[in-house]
């Protein structure tokens, strides 16, 4: 074996005199010793802290949005009481709810990115030296675990696909708050080092080479190794250069890295923004597909609604403090009748606008003596989470809200809440609700 050549695909076993430092020496074991080997065999010019931080910067913008604009989506379907969300702009839970779904997606490529930039650090021993060390160990473990199951339920549920017996909402809840308190531990930690390989001009050299890590300095590797004192054969191990051919560059992992999460990005964001929709390869549901132009999310048959939605004698019961009124469908045509244009926003990412014909919410509940009421909104529907939704008194008010009986120039299909369907601005679609029954003020 030559002293400083490439690293062999089987090393033959060290000198009897350097057996010592491969076997352990007291004060660096086998584990050690095996740690560092693992880690320089994983070594490449693309694992540098200033990729970790590049990736990260990005990982964690995308995580923040997604965790802010998912607390929105999550408060507007179960408010805290003292809560009044606004019903306008009418577009903005069709933007929010589309950047969710498509940061969520980003997230993907950049966490694998990222992990693989990091990788090596999972086989530091021991594992921790410091109870700050213990803490971002543990915090780190918390991350990437929550990390890796919050991204693949949020996109199985973007496919309306739910491979498993707990509550979705209620997960996807409860690991989001996991992944953003274990995220900040992991930024304290790593703040230094951070902060050491932010910026560009502090990262490389006038010619544009990334600079060599020294101790301390976020090494991936280096420091670990001088801290554990490696001697010996593992030494020369750790300081032979390496072949080429094994070795992934910064720009070639920040590449795929980046044209991976453009692809997904693109393929997937189709559903929301009209432009990319030619691009749409991911997504489940296409703008323009489905009936009068509209995606359907669940039918009637599904529903088993048929027979109650187009019965005869379907009437919309409207119930204030002290009276309560039936319309018949030709009652509520024979109403006022206002035009707006709004979007069906599903929580899953995808959204359409289209022009909808019915009569203002507010106007019915003035005939029953309801006005400035929060309202209970019932559907033939049961029983299920579609069955009764709350339409807080904002929205009643808002003159954008509507109990449609048309769309894009028709009657409602029955896929579409025929005979009549609520349509409220800046609403989740999973709260405007089909083939209604009541309208009850609380
Ligand atoms: N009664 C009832 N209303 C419902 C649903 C449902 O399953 N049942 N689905 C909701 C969901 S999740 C969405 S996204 C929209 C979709 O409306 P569309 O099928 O007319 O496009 O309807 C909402 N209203
Ligand atoms: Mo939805």
């Amino acid at each position: 074996m030559t002293a400083r050549g490439t690293l062999p695909d089987h090393p033959s076993p060290p000198p009897r005199e350097e057996q010592a430092a491969w076997f352990g020496e007291p004060g660096q074991g086998v584990a050690e010793n095996g740690a560092m080997l693992a880690q320089a065999a994983l070594e490449t010019p693309a694992r540098h802290p200033r990729t970790a931080v590049v990736i990260g910067r990005l990982l964690g913008a995308a995580f923040l949005i997604c965790f802010a604009t998912g607390l929105y989506s999550h408060f507007l379907q179960q408010p805290l009481p003292w809560m009044v969300l606004p019903s306008r702009p009418e577009w903005l839970y069709r933007v929010t709810q589309g950047l969710h779904v498509i940061t969520g997606i980003a997230c993907i490529p950049l966490l694998l990115g990222k992990l693989y930039t990091v990788f090596p650090l999972l086989f530091a021993w021991p594992p921790a030296k410091t109870v700050g060390g213990l803490l971002e160990r543990v915090s780190i473990a918390l991350f990437v675990s929550s990390s890796l199951v919050q991204l693949t339920i949020g996109l199985l549920n973007t496919f309306q696909w739910y491979p498993w017996a707990f509550n979705f909402r209620r997960t996807h809840y409860a690991l989001a708050w996991i992944i953003v308190a274990s995220l900040a531990v992991h930024i304290g930690v790593k703040l230094p080092i951070i902060v050491r390989w932010w910026r560009r001009r502090d990262s490389v050299d006038p010619a544009g080479r990334l600079l060599p890590v020294r101790p301390g300095e976020g090494d991936l590797r280096a420091h670990e190794r001088a801290a554990a004192g490696v001697t010996g054969y593992v030494q020369r191990l750790l300081d032979m250069p390496r072949e080429s051919t094994e070795r992934i560059s910064r720009r070639t992992l920040l590449g795929a890295v980046g044209v991976g999460t453009a692809a997904v990005v693109v393929g997937s964001a189709g559903q929301a923004v009209p432009a990319l929709a030619p691009f749409t390869v991911f997504a489940p549901r296409r703008v323009g597909l489905g009936q009068q132009g509209l995606p359907v999310n669940k039918t009637a048959k599904v529903a088993r609604v048929i027979p109650a939605a187009t019965a005869a004698s379907w009437s919309l019961t409207v119930a204030g403090p002290g009276s309560e009124r039936a319309f018949t469908l030709d009652d509520l045509r024979s109403m006022p009748q206002t035009d707006v244009r709004l979007p069906i926003s599903c929580v899953e990412g995808w959204s359409t606008s289209a022009d909808w014909r019915g009569i203002r919410f507010r106007d019915l509940a003035a005939l029953v003596g309801a006005s400035g009421r929060d309202f209970t909104v019932r559907s033939l529907q049961q029983p299920g989470p579609y069955s009764n939704v709350l339409l807080p008194a904002n929205f009643v008010d808002d003159p954008l809200t509507l109990i449609a009986l048309r769309v894009n120039g028709a009657e409602l299909d029955l896929d579409h809440g025929y005979p009549a369907r609520l349509i409220a601005p800046a609403r989740p679609g999973v709260l405007q609700t089909k083939w209604l029954a009541r309208l009850d003020a609380r």
